[in-house]
């Protein structure tokens, strides 16, 4: 038998931000890459349709107008799933039957006026113009005392069950700090208390050090293929620097993370032709009044594509019993977006 090979040979990786584990199954992957041989047929958008709820002038389904706005817009979300007014209650009944109640506030940016922009698509100054929304937002929302997360996301394209092709986003913001923030905020934290450095700070270093899975490299933010990841094709961008949160970047900062968010939401359009489907959503330092200086601000973006715009990934079965599993490896995942950049 060979020596082990991670490019060849079954194995486990550990994700160092969660302390879960994935299956990589390399040896399946050998097969010809066909990525690129589907014709797909691009969507043609109107600049203004007259018929969504979130372009400019347009009403809503409670009746409200929204603006002309020119550039960003940020209203309440009409079905939050959250809601700031909630009574108080919570029992615990032996430790099986536990509850309490919730409060937050649900919010909607529209990223653009324009109805057939995305994200990629957008001019560097107007996706600054976002991050400046989300940077007021955090600040805004994270200083309420009843809010101690501020989970920040868009949800892309119909597969991942965005209503409404106009760019947009969504806040909600909570008095729990939600499953994966937390998760992330042990593994951060125990490491910080080992080390006394940031766990991503270190890990980026060694990600900089090996090289095979970086894919796009700014001024201030690095974007790869997390050693761990589990979606095809998942990219984290990193701040070089260690901060907690998106309040304690700099001007300068914040047009390299427009450069960044364009420049990596671009190459995941060139990898199959398509308007690139995913989640993504910043990841940050709980607004819970402590200082955190465990945590690293990062960006995730999960996008459900496997092999073409139709052929997706499911995560069942032995995923949803066991762990998730994944055949090609992040590495190769990271030279086929490198060698679009
Ligand atoms: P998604 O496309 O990611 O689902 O986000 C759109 C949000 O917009 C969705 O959460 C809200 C939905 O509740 N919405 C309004 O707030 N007002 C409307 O008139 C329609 C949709
Ligand atoms: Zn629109």
């Amino acid at each position: 038998m060979n020596s082990f090979d991670l490019a060849e040979h079954p194995h486990r990786r550990y994700n160092a931000l969660t302390g879960e584990w994935i299956l990589v199954s390399p040896h399946r992957s050998k097969r010809p890459w066909q990525g690129q041989q589907e014709e797909v047929q691009k969507e043609v958008r109107p600049q203004y349709d007259p018929k969504c709820y979130l372009c400019p002038g347009n009403e809503r389904a409670n009746g409200e107008h929204n603006p002309a706005y020119q550039e960003t817009f940020v209203f309440e979300n009409d079905f939050g799933a959250l809601q700031s007014e909630v009574p108080e209650g919570s029992s615990d009944k032996e430790g099986l039957l536990k509850v309490h109640s919730e409060r937050g506030i649900c919010k909607v940016i529209c990223f653009s006026p324009r109805h057939d922009l995305a994200l990629p698509e957008m001019e560097v100054n107007d996706i600054r113009r976002v991050i400046d929304v989300w940077q007021r937002e955090f600040q805004e929302l994270g200083s309420l005392d009843y809010i101690n997360y501020v989970q920040i996301f868009e949800n892309k394209g119909s597969v991942m069950g965005s209503s409404n092709p106009h760019p947009h986003g969504q806040i909600w913001a909570q008095s729990s700090v939600p499953v994966e923030p937390a998760k992330e905020t042990i593994q951060q934290f125990a490491y910080y208390q080992q080390h006394g450095k940031s766990l991503l700070e270190n890990y980026l270093n060694l990600e900089l050090q090996e090289k095979q899975r970086i894919v796009l490299v700014t001024e201030a933010f690095v974007a790869l293929v997390p050693f761990w990841a589990v979606w095809p094709f998942e990219t984290i961008i990193i701040s070089k620097r260690h901060i907690q949160n998106i309040l304690q970047l700099t001007e300068v900062e914040k047009d390299d993370f427009a450069q960044m968010i364009k420049g990596l939401t671009a190459i995941y359009d060139k990898l199959f032709n398509v308007s690139f489907p995913y989640s993504a959503g910043l990841h940050q330092s709980p607004t819970d009044g402590q200082e955190h200086p465990e945590w690293h601000f990062h960006m995730h973006f999960y996008p459900p594509l496997l092999r073409s715009a139709s052929v997706k990934k499911f995560m069942v079965g032995y995923e949803m019993l066991g762990n998730p599993q994944r055949d090609i490896t992040p590495e190769w995942a990271a030279e086929r977006l490198r060698s679009l950049s």
